[in-house]
């Protein structure tokens, strides 16, 4: 191996620990340019950074921010950022002796933000830390062969031009790399600025007061904050759509077709609604599923206005986002349920995620046939004249919400620490009436119901788990929805049409 040549290391301790430090520099910078364009706010440095804020003790957090006030995050970021160009430097001099140890060492510190990056967010916020991970293993070979005296194969000494031909390469790329993150975030600032800075109006209907009792003593939110809320669609970039030249546009089989500007949304009598959402794609004891406070426009206000012609049975829902489609029965939108082309999301214009700046919303459909985000055109037709996205793919036409439960508390394979069993049981727009749980083998017990907050949102449940004897047990639920059907025992796959069966966890007092 060139590497080895004479049996001894050829870079010198310094210029390995200088190479090694260029390439934790790199790989930090191209993790910050990544996640400028899939994660803003992902950038390896800033997430390592907010777990070590979240796990601070807060005696620790109030004397740092007292100390540094509002410079506390850029000090953090700087400190972090020291830290791991240390680590580099550490990880170049292991590099020298053990080339292979030290592309281990520099995948081991990726590998440690890209935990902390998946404890705090989605799949995508993983993906800036994945690049660093690769890029720092992939580039500190290079960067210390380059710093190697090859062309003097007889001494130790090496020539200047030599060293920074490898780290000056490193670092204009690393330089450039956290420029071009910082443009293309502070990009990506100006919008959601100007998205922050909307303010919608009072719905003319709000939202009907949450009895404190929807909250069970497990450890659900009852209402889902938009940061953790579950996002499903095809983009693997997040859409950024502004409001300046978007408009909604209603047409095909109507007397009057209409088009609407994001003004003339805000300008419409706006009802607001608690509405738990769901994707098809969730598997038994999943969490691809979310409960918000929307504000938006009826559907049935704009239908009304437009005029539908006989024959339509079917809306076929366009999006910005190329290529998405969605087939909505026209009978879900006409039949009084609170279906909606949403603006606001828990009190705030929809996030990016999940939609601006205007998506579906219509209670106790799977989001694939209902919840349409970066909409815009409504085209009234029928079933026989257009086919969605999904239904193209083979997944069911029509697509009704199956009633389902999940247990949350304890964990699968954990210890009813809190002295209960609890979770959540949802049938939307046919509500939740009961849950039962069992115990091994014993019999249907019913769980204590959470206050209902309405038939359009989940209800949770829990059970005290006084009398469960000390030792290892699988619980069982199963919930019966507002029509008196039981949650079937059948197990099916998400597709076609979503899973059906009982969630059951083991666990241990
Ligand atoms: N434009 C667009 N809208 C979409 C999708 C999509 O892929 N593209 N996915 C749908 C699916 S399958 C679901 S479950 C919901 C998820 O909404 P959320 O990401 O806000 O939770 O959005 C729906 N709306
Ligand atoms: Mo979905």
């Amino acid at each position: 191996m060139a590497s080895r040549t004479h049996g001894e290391p050829v870079t010198t301790p310094r210029l390995a620990a200088l190479g090694g430090a260029v390439a934790a520099a790199l790989a930090l910078a191209l993790g910050h340019l990544a996640a400028a364009i899939v994660a803003p706010g992902a950038s390896p440095v800033v997430v390592v950074g907010s777990q070590i804020v979240d796990l601070a003790p807060t005696p620790v957090k109030n004397a740092v921010i007292g100390l540094l006030g509002t410079a506390d995050k850029p000090f953090l970021i700087g400190a972090v950022t020291v830290v791991v160009i240390g680590f580099g430097a550490l990880i170049g001099l292991l590099a020298r002796l053990r080339p292979t140890a030290g592309r281990v060492a520099v995948f081991g510190l990726g590998l440690i933000a890209m935990v902390l990056a998946g404890r705090r967010g989605s799949m995508v916020d993983v993906l800036p830390s994945v690049v660093s991970a690769f890029a720092g293993a992939l580039t500190l070979g290079p960067i210390l062969t380059s710093t190697r005296p090859e062309e003097y194969p007889g001494g130790p000494r090496i020539s200047r031009r030599t060293v920074f031909r490898g780290v000056l390469a490193g670092g204009v790329v690393a330089v450039l790399a956290t420029g071009a993150g910082q443009l293309l975030g502070a990009a990506g600032r100006v919008v959601d600025t100007a998205r922050r800075a909307i303010t919608l109006p009072t719905p003319r209907s709000r939202a009907k007061a949450l009895p404190e009792g929807v909250q069970a003593p497990g450890d659900t939110p009852f209402t889902t904050p938009n940061d953790t809320f579950y996002r499903i669609d095809i983009s693997l970039l997040v859409p950024s759509h502004q409001v300046e030249g978007w408009s909604l546009t209603i047409d095909g089989m109507v007397d009057r077709p209409l088009q609407l500007s994001y003004d003339d949304l805000l300008g419409m009598d706006m009802i607001e609604r608690d509405i738990t959402i769901a994707c098809v794609s969730n598997e038994v004891g999943g969490d691809l599923i979310g409960t918000a406070r929307w504000q938006g426009v009826r559907i049935a206000d704009l239908l009304e206005r437009v005029g539908v012609q006989a024959g339509a049975d079917q809306v076929f829902s366009h999006s910005l986002e190329a290529g998405f489609t969605c087939s909505t029965p026209l009978a879900a939108l006409t039949d009084g349920r609170d279906a909606m082309i949403a603006l606001g999301m828990n009190g705030e214009p929809l996030p990016d995620r999940h939609g601006f700046p205007a998506r579906m919303i219509v209670p106790g459909l799977f989001g694939y046939v209902s919840a349409t985000k970066w909409l815009s055109r409504l085209q009234l037709t029928s079933y026989a004249e257009e086919q969605a996205y999904w239904t193209v793919r083979g997944w069911a036409i029509e697509g009704p919400v199956l009633t389902q439960s999940r247990i949350d508390v304890p964990s699968d394979g954990g210890q009813a620490t809190k002295g209960i069993l609890a979770g959540v049981a949802w049938a939307m727009h046919r509500g939740i009436d009961k849950v039962e749980v069992r115990i091994d083998d014993g019999p249907w017990q019913p769980a204590q119901l959470a206050d209902s907050g309405g038939i359009d949102v989940w209800r949770q449940w829990w059970l005290p788990t006084t009398g469960i004897s000390a030792g290892s047990h699988t619980a069982t639920v199963r919930a019966t929805d507002g029509t008196g059907a039981v949650q079937t025992q059948d197990q099916a796959p998400v597709f076609p049409s979503g899973a059906t069966g009982w969630d059951s966890i083991r666990f241990t007092i």
